[in-house]
C-alpha cells in the first residue's frame, strides 16, 4: 500500500507527459502526494490539443504505478522456461549474466544472433530508442519496425511524400465535413473526439468509415460499415463520382499532381456499383458520401491506423489520401487530411540511436515475424544465423505478436537466452532467463514527439521508483560497458542526452522546454497544406506512387489507387472476417493488469451480426470457437447491429491467460508481411465460427 496524504497537506500538482503508445501524447498534471506517491492525473490546458482532456485509464494511473504486482527486483530463472520459477539476484550479477550470455552467443554464431527487441511501451525517445545505440555499436541484428505504423506510413508517404498534414485543431474551427477513416478514437484517441465534436457542434458533418458500429460511429451523421480491407475500392468509387459529377478541381490537379488524366480514366471504370460488390456498401450510400465530400468546401479526413492493418493496407491508405487531392480541399482552411505529424520535428536522432555507428550490411529482422524467426524459418532469418539471445524492453510479444503459437514455441526454446526488462511479470517476462524491474514514466526523465499534434515535450521525474526499479537507459549503458561497446551516449545521463540532442537540432534546451510546457513545431499554413508543394523533388502529389522505393513485393502492386485483392478473403471453410480491434480501457496489453480496466472490459467477446447469430443459433453469452489453420480460440458471443454479415469483431489484446486454451486472439492473426515490404495485418484474418463444445 502507498502512503496517504498527511492530514492537512495539499497534494502538489506537477507537469508531465503521457508516454503511452497513443498519438495524443497528452500534456498531464499529476497530483504528487509525497516523494513516492501520486493521486489523480488530469489533462493539462497548457497544450491546446490535450485541452484538459485525457482518457480514463491514465486518469487513474495510481492503480498502475502503485500496483501490488509491480516488479521491484531483478530475477533469475530457476525452473523450466515459462514456469515462472524465479529467484532474486542482484542488479550487478543479473547484468553480468546477460552480458556473458550475449558475448558467448555472439562468439558461437556471430553478432547477428543477438536481437535487441523493443517497442513503444514508452514513447520517450531516450528510454525507448537507446536500445538501437547498443544494437548498432555491437552489430546485433537490425530492426524492421512493422508492428504498428509501417503500412500506414508507407501508404501516406506514397502520395504526399512526408508524414505530416493539416492540424485537426484547425479543422475543428473551419472544416464543414470531418471524415474519421479507419479508426475508433472514442477508444484510442480521445482528443480526436474533442476536436471532431467541436466541429460537429458548429454544424460540420461527421462521417465514420469503420467495419463496425464503434462509439465513434455512433456519433456520426453517416457511418459506412465497410468490409475490412476494402477501403481502396471505396476510395476509388468516391473518386469516380468526384470526377463524373464535376467535383474535381482541374486547375489544382494540373498544378499539384503527377497523373490526373490517367487517374480520371482509371476511376471511370470503378463505379459505386463496382465498389458495392467489394465493400458490401450499397452503391447509393457510396454516392451519398461522395457527394457530401464533393460539395463540402473544406472537407477534412482524419486517417487512422486501423484500416491499414491488412495485406493491402498501404494501397488503401494511399487511395484515401487521394480524395482531398482530387477536390483540391488542401487549399482551404480546415480542408485536407492528416494521418500523423511525426516528420515536423527537426530532431537529430544520431546520439540517441547511435546512427553514426550503424552498419547497413548487418542483417535486418522483421519485428512482426518474431514467431517465424524464433522457430527458425529460413526466409524470416534472411539466411543468417538463428536468434539465440534477446533483450526485450517496452513490449509484450507473447501477447501482441501475430502467429502466437510460433512465438511461444520460440520463446520456450532452451537455447534462446532471454532478458526481459519490464514493469510487470508479463507473459513475455514469464519466459525470461533474467527479468529486470523497470521504472514507469513518472520515475525517469525523457522527451516526446507526438503524432496527433505538433508539440515537442520534455518531462521530468516526478516520484521515486519503488524497490530496485531502474530506467531503460541505465540497462543499456551498463550492458554497453560490460560488452565493451563504445559511444558517447553510453557515458551520458538521460538529461544530458536530451540537452545535447536538442542543441544539435537547434531546439530549446530541455529545461526551457519543460518550463514553457513544450515547443510547438507546427509548420506554416502553406507548408502544412502542401501549397508550397508536396514533399517530392517535382513537388507533385503522386497518384502513381513509386512503390519500388520501398523494396519487397512492389511489382505485384497496382500502379494507381485500386482494390488490391491480396487480403485473406472469406472462403467456404472460413466464412468470417475477423477484426481484432483495440479496447477502450486497455492500451495494447498494457492496463490489462489494472482492476478498473478489467472491470470495464469484462471478458474476451466476439461481436457478431444478429442474423449471423440467428443462423448459428447463438444467444448472447454463448461460448463460440473462432479458428483457422493457425489456431483456435474460445470466446463469448454477443449480437451487435451495425456491421455487415460475415464480420466478427473482438476488442482488446487480452492476455492469453483469459482464454480457455491459454492462447489469445493473435493465435489467429498472420505474420505474413503486408505489401510491399512489411507491416502487421491484424485486421485481415478469415476464420471459421461455431458454437463451442460444452466446457469440461
Ligand atoms: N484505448 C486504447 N487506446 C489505444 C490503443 C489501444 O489498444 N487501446 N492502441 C494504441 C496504439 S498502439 C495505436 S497504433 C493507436 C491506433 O489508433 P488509431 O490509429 O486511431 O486506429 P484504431 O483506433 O486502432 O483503429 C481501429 C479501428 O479500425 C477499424 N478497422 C479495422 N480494419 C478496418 C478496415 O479495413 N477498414 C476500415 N475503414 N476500418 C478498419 C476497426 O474496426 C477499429 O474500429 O491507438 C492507440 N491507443
Ligand atoms: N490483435 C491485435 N494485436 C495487436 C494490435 C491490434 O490492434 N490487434 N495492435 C498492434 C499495435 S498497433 C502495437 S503498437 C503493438 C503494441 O504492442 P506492445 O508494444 O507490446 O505494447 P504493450 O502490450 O502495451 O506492451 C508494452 C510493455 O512495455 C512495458 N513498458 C512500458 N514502459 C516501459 C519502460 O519505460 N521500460 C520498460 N522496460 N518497459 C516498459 C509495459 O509494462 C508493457 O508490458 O501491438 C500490436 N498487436
Ligand atoms: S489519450 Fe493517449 S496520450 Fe492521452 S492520456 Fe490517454 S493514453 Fe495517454
Ligand atoms: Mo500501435
Amino acid at each position: 500500500m502507498h502512503a496517504k496524504t498527511a492530514p492537512g497537506a495539499a497534494p502538489q500538482t506537477v507537469p508531465s507527459v503521457c508516454p503511452h503508445d497513443c498519438t495524443s501524447t497528452c500534456a498531464l498534471e499529476v497530483e504528487r502526494i509525497d516523494g513516492h506517491t501520486i493521486g489523480r492525473i488530469r489533462g493539462s490546458n497548457r497544450n491546446s490539443y490535450t485541452a484538459g482532456v485525457i482518457c480514463e485509464k491514465v486518469a487513474r494511473y495510481a492503480e498502475r504505478i502503485h500496483h501490488p504486482d509491480r516488479l521491484t527486483q531483478p530475477l533469475r530463472r530457476v525452473g523450466p522456461k515459462g514456469s515462472k520459477q524465479f529467484a532474486p539476484v542482484s542488479w550487478h550479477d543479473a547484468l553480468d549474466i546477460v552480458a556473458e550470455q550475449f558475448a558467448a552467443k555472439a562468439q558461437t554464431h556471430g553478432s547477428e544472433t543477438v536481437w535487441p527487441y523493443y517497442y513503444a511501451g514508452t514513447m520517450g525517445l531516450v528510454q525507448r530508442d537507446g536500445i538501437h545505440r547498443l544494437r548498432n555499436a555491437m552489430k546485433y541484428s537490425r530492426w524492421l519496425s512493422t508492428i504498428c505504423v509501417a503500412l500506414a506510413d508507407n501508404g501516406w508517404n506514397a502520395g504526399t511524400g512526408a508524414k505530416r498534414g493539416v492540424d485537426l485543431r484547425e479543422a475543428a474551427e473551419h472544416s464543414d465535413l470531418i471524415v474519421i477513416w479507419g479508426g475508433n478514437p472514442v477508444n484510442t484517441q480521445v482528443n480526436v473526439m474533442t476536436h471532431a465534436m467541436a466541429a460537429k457542434k458548429r454544424g460540420a458533418k461527421l462521417v465514420v468509415v469503420d467495419p463496425y458500429r464503434t462509439g465513434t460511429a455512433e456519433r456520426a451523421d453517416l457511418h459506412l460499415p465497410v468490409r475490412p480491407g476494402t477501403d481502396g475500392a471505396l476510395a476509388c468509387a468516391v473518386m469516380h463520382v468526384l470526377f463524373a459529377e464535376g467535383f474535381a478541381d482541374w486547375p489544382y490537379l494540373r498544378a499539384y499532381t503527377d497523373a490526373p488524366d490517367e487517374l480520371a480514366a482509371h476511376v471511370a471504370q470503378r463505379s459505386p456499383q463496382w465498389a458495392e460488390s467489394i465493400t458490401g456498401l450499397p452503391a447509393q450510400t457510396i454516392l451519398e458520401f461522395a457527394r457530401m465530400f464533393g460539395r463540402a468546401k473544406n472537407a477534412f479526413i482524419r486517417c487512422h491506423h486501423g484500416f491499414s492493418r491488412s495485406r493491402n493496407g498501404a494501397v488503401n491508405m494511399h487511395a484515401v489520401s487521394c480524395l482531398p487531392t482530387v477536390t483540391g480541399a488542401w487549399q482551404h482552411k480546415g480542408g485536407g487530411a492528416v494521418y500523423g505529424h511525426t516528420s515536423v520535428y527537426p530532431l537529430d536522432r544520431t546520439l540517441i540511436e547511435g546512427l553514426d555507428v550503424a552498419d547497413p550490411s548487418v542483417r535486418e529482422l522483421d519485428q512482426s515475424r518474431l514467431g517465424p524467426i524464433l522457430v527458425g524459418e529460413a526466409d524470416a532469418l534472411k539466411g543468417g544465423p538463428p536468434v539465440t539471445a534477446m533483450l526485450v524492453q517496452n513490449t509484450n510479444p507473447a501477447v501482441v505478436c501475430p502467429e502466437l503459437h510460433k512465438v511461444h514455441r520460440g520463446l520456450a526454446r532452451e537455447d534462446l537466452f532471454l532478458c526481459v526488462h519490464e514493469q510487470f511479470m508479463t507473459e513475455t517476462a514469464a519466459f525470461a532467463d533474467i527479468v529486470l524491474p523497470a521504472t514507469m514514466f513518472l520515475e525517469h526523465d525523457d522527451f516526446y514527439t507526438a503524432s496527433g499534434h505538433t508539440s515537442f515535450q520534455v518531462a521530468k521525474k516526478v516520484v521515486a521508483a519503488p524497490g530496485q526499479c531502474r530506467e531503460n537507459h541505465y540497462v543499456i549503458c551498463e550492458l554497453a560497458r560490460r560488452l565493451g561497446a563504445s559511444h558517447p551516449g553510453f557515458e551520458m545521463s538521460a538529461w544530458e542526452i536530451m540537452d545535447e540532442t536538442l542543441a544539435r537540432s537547434g531546439m530549446w534546451d530541455a529545461q526551457t522546454n519543460w518550463e514553457r510546457g513544450g515547443q510547438d513545431c507546427a509548420l506554416p499554413f502553406e507548408t502544412a497544406h502542401f501549397l508550397d508543394g508536396f514533399a517530392w523533388p517535382d513537388k507533385k502529389f503522386r497518384f502513381k506512387p513509386d512503390w519500388s522505393m520501398l523494396g519487397g513485393r512492389w511489382r505485384e502492386m497496382p500502379t494507381l489507387p485500386d482494390h488490391f485483392d491480396v487480403i485473406d478473403n472469406a472462403t467456404s471453410d472460413r466464412p468470417y472476417r475477423l477484426v481484432a480491434a483495440p479496447a477502450r480501457t486497455f492500451l495494447n496489453s498494457t492496463f490489462t493488469e489494472t482492476p478498473g480496466s478489467l472491470q470495464r472490459e469484462k471478458r474476451p467477446t466476439a461481436l457478431i451480426e444478429p442474423q449471423d447469430c440467428a443462423a448459428l443459433g447463438l444467444s448472447d453469452g454463448d461460448r463460440v470457437t473462432l479458428g483457422n489453420a493457425r489456431g483456435e480460440i474460445v470466446v463469448h458471443a454477443k449480437a451487435r447491429d451495425g456491421q455487415q454479415r460475415g464480420v466478427i469483431v473482438l476488442e482488446g489484446i487480452w492476455p492469453n491467460r483469459h482464454f480457455e486454451d491459454g492462447m489469445g486472439v493473435n493465435a489467429l492473426t498472420s505474420a505474413e508481411p503486408g505489401y510491399p515490404n512489411g507491416g502487421a495485418v491484424f485486421h485481415d484474418t478469415a476464420v471459421w465460427l461455431r458454437k463451442a463444445q460444452p466446457a469440461d
